[in-house]
Formats: structure tokens, sequence, C-alpha cells
């Protein structure tokens, strides 16, 4: 699909867990039935075991993968663009330019590859050069000369291609004689003796005035196989036809700058400090076609790609590039982090269990009935952060509105979130690294960097086993993002409570903030289920944030 500007990318956060994804999904949804057709569900990452099993179960399309949300060339440049193929006389370009209120023209090989570019600067400048030069030195095709003179052609081969010096018999035959190179391509009048001359010793004869031509002459022209072409207008016009025949790749640019459409601006506009010129042509890289064009005046003032963040606030959370991009709403149900913006923004942030509770609370306040399949996966988002309505972030507002969905789409909640969270307890059989970047939150509190994941397991007893090969892995995250703590946080809903492994320069602090006393074995907390609300504030305290 190509990426238009207008386009809204509904987006959860990195390592999207299940409300991410299906919150995502779900808004998206509701502003298209709203009236706004430019709204997608996007991600920034995999979409997890979990999210998969629901996607799967009400038949849904994952969202758009978006990695980053830098603007690219392809997010900024023009294609509408005038191209024209390598032979297109110049007069031909110069009218479609005027018609189109071009200001460039591409050049296309035979292939579709670029050839090159033309401005209106360009084909001034070819002007002003023939002026300026003595040497009147052209070459043309003559079925484009023809085209361009509305000539006649008299003899000689219509796809020869001529070239050599311009030549104007204007004097008299002695004189001319003087004066007048084998192989020039002459205009003249009526004038017989003129004709003669250049029918024996040019490249190319054009009569002007539709003027008449000496049987004589066109006998000797035919014999050396000479194009001799009569054209209405008078001799000044010819002389300006014949140099508008030439062919735009006689004047073009060859080696202009390009760029591809996947560059990044930030990129591009470094790039071109230097050279500053007025349009870049953007070419695919690996077939070489044109794709469009960048126009300096695109380089500058874009508000880059339209976001409305769902399920994240923080910055450290949110898809990369976030800085470039134009954030136009905000639906969460976390703290407020460090997010700012450049205009005001649309924040609805509600302290419930699932951003997928406030999706449904939008729908029904605007009295939109969202479809069966969009309930269905809204309702497992529900499930999913309340941990079947167990954990303690689960309020009266979320059991409401995942009745309100299981009622849309036919599903009892309980027997759905326990088979959904089987599905997802996969994620016990991953390996270390990826056990602990599956569902991990990045954090700024403070001056410190915190990095907290949760998994919810069957069986945590089984899953410690590894603990040493878990451990490592969290030291080697800690040593690469710089973090002053890494917290695992292995969830078992049927024991309800979790089990923590903590890693980091800062992780005697924050086993003391849970009055333990720290040990790499980790620790159980009963009645703990819930990353937001029963660590995170616990790690504010404790980071000093
Ligand atoms: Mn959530």
């Amino acid at each position: 699909m190509r990426i238009l500007r207008q386009t809204v990318y509904v987006v959860g956060h990195k390592n999207p867990d299940t409300d991410s994804v299906c919150s995502a999904l779900g808004y998206a949804a509701l502003k298209r039935g709203l009236g706004f057709p430019d709204y997608f569900a996007a991600r920034a990452g995999v979409v997890g075991t979990e999210a998969r099993f629901l996607l799967r179960r009400f038949g849904l399309d994952a969202p758009l993968y978006l990695p980053d949300v830098k603007t690219k060339v392809q997010d900024v440049m023009k294609t509408d663009l005038l191209s024209v193929p390598m032979d297109a006389p110049i007069k031909q370009v110069y009218h479609r330019l005027q018609e189109t209120h071009g200001k460039l023209a591409v050049i296309q090989r035979p292939d579709g590859s670029l050839g090159g570019i033309v401005t209106n600067s360009d084909l001034a400048m070819a002007f002003m050069g023939a002026v300026e030069s003595d040497q009147h030195y052209l070459r043309f095709s003559l079925r484009t000369l023809l085209d361009v003179m509305q000539g006649t052609l008299l003899c000689g081969d219509i796809d020869a291609v001529v070239s050599g010096q311009i030549f104007i018999a204007a004097m008299s035959p002695p004189t001319m004689k003087r004066f007048l190179q084998p192989g020039a391509i002459i205009i003249t009048g009526d004038r017989t003796e003129a004709q003669k001359i250049a029918a024996e010793v040019s490249a190319c004869l054009i009569i002007t005035g539709n003027a008449k031509i000496d049987p004589e002459v066109l006998a000797i022209a035919s014999q050396r196989n000479m194009p001799v072409i009569v054209a209405p207008g008078d001799t000044y016009m010819a002389v300006r036809n014949v140099g508008l025949s030439r062919a735009v790749s006689d004047v073009m640019n060859q080696e202009p700058i390009v760029f591809a459409p996947e560059d990044l601006l930030s990129d591009v506009i470094k790039q071109t400090r230097e050279a500053r010129h007025r349009v870049y042509p953007v070419v695919n890289e690996k077939s070489r076609m044109v794709a469009g064009a960048l126009f300096r005046d695109d380089l500058f003032g874009n508000s880059g790609r339209n976001l409305v963040l769902v399920d994240h606030n923080e910055k450290s959370q949110a898809v990369a590039g976030i800085e470039e991009a134009k954030i136009l709403e905000i639906i969460d149900h976390h703290r407020l982090g460090d997010i700012q913006t450049s205009g005001p923004v649309l924040v609805r942030n509600e302290p419930v269990g699932s951003t997928a509770t406030i999706v449904t609370k939008i729908a029904r306040e605007n009295a939109y009935d969202l479809p069966g399949e969009i309930c269905g996966a809204l309702l497992g988002a529900i499930l999913s952060d309340t941990l079947v309505f167990r954990s303690p972030t689960c309020t009266d507002m979320d059991r409401e509105m995942a009745n309100y969905l299981a009622g849309r789409c036919g599903e009892d909640p309980e027997k759905l979130g326990f088979e959904m969270l089987r599905a997802g307890s996969e994620v016990e059989s991953l390996p270390a690294d990826q056990l602990i970047r599956y569902n991990l939150k990045e954090y700024h509190i403070g001056g410190n960097r915190a990095a907290v994941g949760q998994c919810e397991v069957v069986d945590t007893s089984r899953l410690l086993t590894r603990k040493d090969e878990i451990l490592t892995e969290m030291d080697a995250l800690c040593q690469s993002r710089d973090l002053a703590v890494m917290i695992m946080m292995f969830t078992e809903i049927m024991r309800r409570g979790t089990h923590l492994l903590i890693t980091g320069p800062e992780k005697a602090l924050i086993a003391a903030a849970f009055k333990q006393k720290f040990d790499p074995e980790g620790f159980f907390l009963p009645g703990v289920l819930s990353r937001k609300m029963q660590i995170i504030p616990k790690v504010t305290v404790a980071l000093g944030g």
C-alpha cells in the first residue's frame, strides 16, 4: 500500500501486548465507522501469541506493521510528474510544462528508468547557450522536425537522424559557396540556385514558405538520398523550429542527485544542504523506475506522520521516530509520562483496566455499534489486561464494557479469557532473550531508566528452573540499555501472585521497596498481578521519580 500523508495511524506501544493490538484495531474501526476513512490500525512490533489467538478466533488481520514513523521521502514527494521519452522535442516538453504548470520533466528511457531531468531553467540555459555560442551545430530526428515544423518530406529517410551546422542560404550563390561547409543543414526560400548548391553538398535541405522546388534539385537530392523538407512559415520560424526540434535528452541533466522513496527525510536535508537544487528525482532503488520528485519546498515544514497513540503515552515505549510524528490523540490508562507535543492533543486517560474499555466506552458514547469481530478482539484485550477480571486494576467499568462486548460477539468472557491465556502461555517456551523482551516496557524515572517485563505463566516453578539463563539475558539488557534496574514479573493467575526477578545496579533498592532483602533467586509477591498498579509506583518512589 502506498503511504499517504493524510493517513492516521492508530498505534500501541513497542512490544505490543494484546490491549495495544486490539485497541488499535478497535479505535481505527470506530473512527472509520464515524466517518474518518483515513484511520488505520498499526503496530510497533510483533503480535504476541495471545493476540494472535484472538485475531484467528475472530477472523481479523493483524494491524499494519510500522517499525518506525520517521518521515520518509515517499511521504512528501510529488508523484504527479510530467514524464517524457528521451527523444521528445524540447518544444513539446516546454509546452507540456506550461500546460501543467510544472517545474520539472522527468526523462524516461524506453524501459521506464530515469534518463535525466529537465527544468524550465535547463531549457532556458539550453537556449542561452545556443545564442551565445558561435557553433550552430544541431542534431535532431527527421520525424520530430517534420512534426515540429508541420513540414513535408519530399525525399530522404524519415527515420534518419540529421546532424550538422545550421546554414541560412540568404547570400548570393558565389558568396554562399565561399562560406558553406559540406554536411551543413541548409535553410533557404524559393532560390533555385541556392537549392541546387545545397542539394550537391549539404546534409539536409529545408525550404521555407512552402516554396516550390526545382525538379532538377530534387533529382540531385534523391540520388544522394538527402532529406528535403518543405515547410510553411518564414526562414526565422524555420530556424527557431529546428532549434526546438532537438531531443530533450540533448539538454537534460543526465546525472541529477537522486533519492529513494525509503530514504529518511532528515538524511536528505543533511545531504542537500550543499547542493541546494530546486528538485530531486526519486527513483526506486531496485527497479531504477521513477517514483516521484522531491521539491526543495517539500523538505521543510512538513509535520510528519499522523498518529493516535493507544495504550501508552511515554516516549520510551512509543514507536521509533515518534519525535518526527504528529500526535493527534492519546487514549490510555497508564500514568502520564514524558511525551511532548507541538500542538494541542485530545487526551483521554482513564484509570480503568484496559484501553479497550475506553475504546468501547467511546463507541457507546457515539452510539456506534462496532462490528462483532472487533467486539471479540476488544473483549479479549480487556480480559488480557485485567487477567480475566482478577487484577486489582480491574474496575466496574471494565466489567460493564466486557459484558456489553460479550453480548455483541456471543462469547463467554471467563471461557474466552482462560482459553486465550492458555494460548498466550506459550511464552514460557521462548528462548530467554526473547522471553524477557516479550512484554517489556521501559520507563524514564527521574534521571534513571528502568525496564519491567511481565509474563503470565501457568507454572512459575517450571520457568524458574531456567532462572540463570534468564538472569544472564537480563544483565546483558541492563548493560546495553544502561538501565538502573530491570525487573521481570512472572505472574501466575491461578496462584494470584507474581514472582519477581531483579537485576541492575539498583536491584537492592528495588527489593527493599518490596520489603525484601535482595536475592538473585527473586521472591514471590502474593496478590501482586499488576505491573502498572503494584510495581511501577514502588519503582518510581525507589528511584526518586
Ligand atoms: Mn493496556
